[in-house]
């Protein structure tokens, strides 16, 4: 097994506090860098179909895009009674229904906001500086909401920590360090979640 990751890029921060949380250490590691265009590459481009890192090779040649698809995999193959997907029947669809919506109105348009915006991507893709705009407003939008969510529960889907908080973190990551926004200033609920997460193990260096 072969995981491609780019170290310094959220992705794959994203899957390797998974990783990191269930306990996976040892794993060969291939660095694809990114930001240079080593994915570009086409026997990178033949390999992944979303062609971003992290991507996951499996032994026998089966090829796994996307982070939380390649969570789910390690999860399954990894003994662990951490339920990051979910205990219940309940709870699992509650962490499905959570773990999207941070994806979709969260991590998707800060993605959006940060690659149009510092066009970092500039040499692969048209950076529309409206656009950039749009998906940062959207971002400021989907705060209430999430905050809301944290005065009713103690963690994201549940009162358990699973792996909407992990995709959560990593929104309100980039929201505050790359966007710069002001997310604790105007979300009390979101802080007191993000203190309290930001001591967990999986997230000291
Ligand atoms: N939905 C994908 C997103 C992956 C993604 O956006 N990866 C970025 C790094 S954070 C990437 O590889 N960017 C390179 C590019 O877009 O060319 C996942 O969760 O795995």
């Amino acid at each position: 097994m072969k995981l491609y990751d780019h170290s310094v890029t959220v992705s794959s921060k994203r899957l390797n506090l998974f990783l990191k949380e269930i306990g996976v250490t040892d794993i060969e590691r291939v660095e694809v860098n990114v930001r240079e265009g080593g994915n570009l590459a086409q026997s990178y481009q033949d390999k992944s179909v979303n062609g971003k890192v992290p991507l996951l090779e499996l032994d026998d040649g089966t090829y796994l895009s996307e982070t939380v698809a390649i969570s789910r995999y390690f999860d399954e193959i990894t003994p662990n009674d951490l339920n990051l997907f979910g205990a219940s029947t309940l709870e699992r669809a509650k962490v499905e229904m959570w773990n999207r919506i941070v994806e979709i109105d969260g991590i998707q348009n800060a993605f959006q906001a940060f690659r149009n915006l510092s066009g970092i991507y500039a040499d692969r893709e048209n950076c529309v500086e409206a656009w950039g705009e749009e998906a940062k407003h959207r971002v400021e939008l989907f705060l209430p909401k999430l905050d809301k969510q944290l005065g009713q529960s103690k963690y994201v889907a549940t009162d358990n920590y699973t792996i909407a908080d992990i995709s959560a973190y990593i929104f309100v990551f980039v929201a505050v360090n790359a966007l710069k926004v002001d997310v604790f200033e105007t979300s009390q609920n979101i802080k007191r979640w993000f203190d309290d997460v930001s001591s967990r193990p999986a997230l000291q260096n």
